[in-house]
């Protein structure tokens, strides 16, 4: 703004220069060698002489002036221009600086990835993105089924202790016992009772054979044929009928791993109380199914699925006299003894 005020002072005291000069001396008269001068004419040309004179003063001033004038517009300009030199110096550096960082914005932006844009049709998942954000598609793997078969091939949900995810295939089957037992431990001969009677029964002052004191385990034999091999077991229920409940037995479930066994032949030594507890205690209730849920970390369950043969018992913990007895294998529909096993697949 400055430097535009001052431009513009220096074209008005030039056009005040331009507009300040005199005019061409005219004389009105002109006298011949041998004529008269008559004085009026000598004098009208003096007049015109005079005006002339008069003029040329007057300009001499005022351009005396305007020179002033123009002396110190032309140092005011003579140091506008010094400083935009200056700043023409600095903006060209800039523009040096502002071509590099273009070069290299250019290099970055033909080096960049793009958003990707690209997707693939149901089904499929994504195996390359592309520099311009398009997509190389592949045929997709279901991770969820991976995911379900890790579970069931390897059993992690046992050795891991791994709970099977919900979006795995899981059935739940109610699988009911097809023999069941009541033995005496220890009693090396063995004092079984092979009626339809599943004994939970302790009684340290009895007599189960030599003066054994009474620890009866009753057992239940389950057919899994039903379930694959392959399949990951996710909860196990045991539901057994309470015929009889004397004092407050607290009694769990126990693995044997006796295979196959029937009721009638069956002796002690066929069913070991391999893992004495594969579930939490229970008291149980007179008439009524009690339910004996199993903690499936306990105990490594595939062997059964191939096997196909489970055998759980009942067993009171309580060192009392206390027992309680369930209802046996005989007639499921009578309020027999079943097994209920959620499995994935
Ligand atoms: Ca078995
Ligand atoms: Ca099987
Ligand atoms: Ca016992």
């Amino acid at each position: 703004m400055k430097i535009l005020l001052q431009k513009a002072i220096g074209i008005v005291s030039i056009i005040i220069t331009s507009t300040a000069f005199s005019g061409e001396l005219t004389t009105p008269n002109t006298f011949s060698s041998g004529t008269k001068a008559v004085a009026s004419e000598v004098n009208a040309n003096f007049t015109a002489v005079e005006t002339e004179v008069d003029d040329n003063a007057g300009n001499i001033t005022s351009n005396a002036t305007n020179i002033g004038i123009n002396v110190n517009n032309i140092s005011i300009s003579a140091g506008n221009i010094s400083t935009n030199s200056a700043n023409i110096s600095i903006n060209t550096d800039n523009i040096d600086t502002n071509d590099v960082n273009i070069s290299s914005n250019s290099a970055a932006i033909t080096a960049k990835q793009n958003r990707v844009t690209g997707t693939c049709v149901a089904g499929q998942t994504i195996r390359t993105i592309n520099d311009d954000g398009s997509v190389i598609c592949e045929a997709g793997l279901d991770r969820s089924e991976d995911i379900c078969l890790l579970f069931n091939t390897l059993n992690v949900q046992y050795s891991l202790g791994l709970a099977v995810p919900d979006y795995c295939t899981c059935v739940s089957e109610n699988i009911y016992a097809t023999e069941s037992i009541s033995i005496s431990y220890p009693d090396v001969a063995g004092n079984i009772y092979r009626d339809n009677l599943v004994r939970a029964y302790n009684h340290p002052t009895g007599d189960c054979g030599s003066g054994t004191p009474c620890d009866i385990t009753g057992w239940l034999e389950f057919d899994l044929t039903s379930i694959p091999d392959s399949a990951s077991i996710s909860t196990m229920t045991i539901y057994a009928y309470a015929t009889t409940v004397f004092g407050a037995p607290t009694v769990r479930v126990q693995y044997s791993n006796g295979n196959n066994w029937v009721r009638d032949s069956v002796t002690q030594s066929d069913l070991p109380r391999t893992n004495v507890q594969v579930s939490n205690t229970v008291v149980p209730i007179f008439d009524a199914y009690n339910a004996f849920p199993i903690t499936i970390s306990t105990q490594d369950w595939s062997e059964d699925l191939i096997d196909n043969s489970l055998t759980l018992g009942l067993d009171n913990t309580n060192l009392e006299y206390t027992y309680s007895y369930f209802t046996g294998s005989d007639n499921p529909d009578s309020n027999g003894p079943y097994v209920e096993i959620t499995y994935c697949n």
